[in-house]
């Protein structure tokens, strides 16, 4: 049996609030907010990069703004006109966020690591820019 619109809509939102609740504290580290715990930094990290396949089948059919559901979806009818634009933005993304897990993997310098971190938001930008209702 199919997902239901709602069903979809709720997944891909707490999948993608799984991977910011991951991303925060990273990115507090990385603007010096908090400071920079290389042992949670790693945890989060890795944690990232596994989630980050995640939301993206929940942006099916049926689901976006526009169509007929009952959910509040920020998610704009665009991203099925311009699906292939919408999958490079999600490699964009799985990519930095490999990224930043092999870096820490190879025990590269906090610098590096935070800059890695800013690459990462970037790719959630470039997405939101484009795909997400303001
Ligand atoms: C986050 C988060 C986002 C992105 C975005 C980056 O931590 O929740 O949506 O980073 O703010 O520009």
């Amino acid at each position: 049996q199919a997902a239901e619109p709602e069903d979809a809509i709720d997944y891909r939102q707490s999948a993608l609030s799984v991977m910011a609740w991951q991303l925060g504290p990273m990115g507090d580290m990385a603007q010096g907010d908090i400071e920079y715990d290389a042992e949670e930094f790693a945890t989060r990290a890795n944690n990232l990069a596994a989630v980050a396949h995640l939301p993206w089948e929940g942006f099916m059919e049926g689901t976006l703004q526009g169509d007929d559901h009952d959910a509040e979806t920020d998610a704009l009818a665009k991203i099925a006109d311009d699906w292939e634009g919408f999958e490079e933005k999600q490699e964009t993304f799985k990519q930095e966020a490999a990224t930043l897990a092999q870096m820490v993997e190879d025990g590269e310098e906090f610098n590096a690591l935070r800059r890695q971190v800013g690459a990462v938001g970037n790719s959630c930008k470039g997405c939101h820019d484009d795909f997400r209702a303001e």
